[in-house]
């Protein structure tokens, strides 16, 4: 595996002046400030995005494409100008390609079920991977019951690669689709996404790229990649719960018919059928979440101020620091490649103790990590192992909270005496 490349343009963050961005991090758990390394989960918010869902409340709020009014315009501009500029920041050629959905789990299921019902049969096969969240998981596994196609999955190499060899194997003139993480919420690998697209279309398969972990972290280009759907949420990446985006090539949007049914989605309806809106609205059935949307948009201006490859660079950095420190701890078993080709993402076991536990110890020192699957049964599966303790890092980590870290998991050593 090449080692993922440090883009030589980045600029380091300025984390402290960052973190005065967002109100959260003044909190005090338990009487210790908080230390939060849950983002793989879902990530903090800044000011601008709070300032942004109360402004739409107090001053534009209605609902949109609707209104003859003055409201319903505001809102419906602002809604369509977050809309352009969630475009921008994966370079989609048209902001037409842009569905909303509630997060990463709609975005995914919409294409199950809207292209993959009409697409798949019997001898047809479907192609994930054993890394993959249980939402690019379930949703096929639905639709291949009920379509009769094939679910198959490239495996996960014991260093915490997919396996490219089984790959060429499993990627066959019979599969139709390929579905898989640019980036493993456990271990943490950054899959080779442009190859992988690369290798798909070779077969003439579509592709679904699963961003919830790379669109937030990662520079994203959805047509340099070429990827036909792109799925990611907007509470990953400083915006708010309750709105995602779907992103899917344009051709393709529009031979599938819609998902969900209702208002705003159709063109016109009688008793006896229906015919729909044009794309993304086909897709965005009944009323959205409308302040939601646009504070995405605020988080997306975040981002980009900041610099997705200046982000990049300061996870990477982060997680080298981390993987290193976090050597020192007895029996501490991090899960995955090494950081040169992971994201802001450690996964752990720490001798016989439960991640539970772990996570609950840490809590006290103010702590905040997660414990348990993290959504992610088969990868567990692979390793034999039930749980793991999660650390996940963001623009606003220092390396003052990895060492916060590490004393703590000492502590944790010390109190289970092994
Ligand atoms: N795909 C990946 C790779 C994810 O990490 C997650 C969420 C999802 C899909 C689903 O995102 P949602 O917004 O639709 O829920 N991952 C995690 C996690 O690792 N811990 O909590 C949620």
């Amino acid at each position: 595996m090449t080692p993922v490349q440090p883009t030589a343009k980045a600029q380091p963050l300025d984390v402290k002046r960052i973190r005065e961005d967002f109100p959260i991090l003044r909190e005090q758990v338990h009487g210790k400030p908080l230390v939060y390394l849950d983002s793989t989960a879902s990530a903090q918010k800044p000011r601008q995005v709070i300032d942004t869902l109360a402004f739409v409340y107090e001053h534009a709020y209605a609902n949109v494409h609707r209104g003859i009014h003055y409201l319903s315009e505001t809102a419906t501009q602002m809604y369509e100008d977050a809309r352009r500029k969630v475009a921008r920041f994966i370079n989609a050629r048209s902001p037409r390609e842009i569905v909303y959905v509630r997060n990463t789990t709609e975005g995914i299921n919409l294409v199950a079920y809207a292209w993959g019902l009409p697409n798949l049969k019997p001898g047809d096969e479907v192609l994930i991977t054993e890394m993959e969240h249980h939402s690019n998981i379930v949703p096929w596994q639905l639709v291949c019951q009920m379509t009769g196609a094939t679910l198959r999955w490239v495996p996960i190499t014991p260093e915490g690669f997919l396996d490219m060899e089984a790959l060429d194997r499993l990627l066959t003139e019979r599969t139709r689709i390929f579905a898989f993480t640019a980036m493993s919420n456990v271990l943490g690998t950054i899959n080779p996404v442009k190859e992988l697209v690369a290798r798909a279309h070779a077969v003439e398969a579509l592709v679904l790229v699963d961003g919830a972990q790379s669109v937030p972290h990662l520079p994203v280009d959805v047509q340099d990649l070429d990827c036909d759907f792109l799925a990611f949420s907007g509470h990953k990446m400083c915006g708010p719960s309750g709105i995602g985006v779907l992103y899917g090539k344009r051709e393709l949007l529009e031979a599938m018919p819609p998902f969900l049914g209702g208002g705003e989605m159709i063109r016109q309806v009688k008793l006896t059928g229906s015919t729909w809106n044009d794309l993304p609205h086909k897709f965005e059935a009944g009323t959205p979440a409308i302040a939601e949307a646009i504070a995405l948009g605020a988080a997306v201006d975040y981002l980009s101020n900041l610099g997705m490859d200046n982000v990049a660079a300061h996870e990477r950095a982060l997680v080298r620091y981390a993987y290193e420190r976090m050597q020192d701890v007895e029996g501490l078993r991090i899960l995955g490649p090494g950081p040169e080709h992971r994201g802001g993402v450690i996964a752990f076991t720490l001798g016989d103790v439960h991640p539970h536990d772990i996570a609950a110890i840490l809590d006290a020192e103010g702590i905040a990590i997660r414990a348990g699957h993290h959504c992610a049964q088969p990868v567990h599966d692979r390793y034999g192992i039930p749980a793991s303790a999660r650390a996940s890092f963001y623009v606003y980590n220092t390396e003052e909270e990895v060492d916060v870290l590490v004393t703590a998991l000492h502590k944790v050593v010390e109190t289970f005496a092994f």
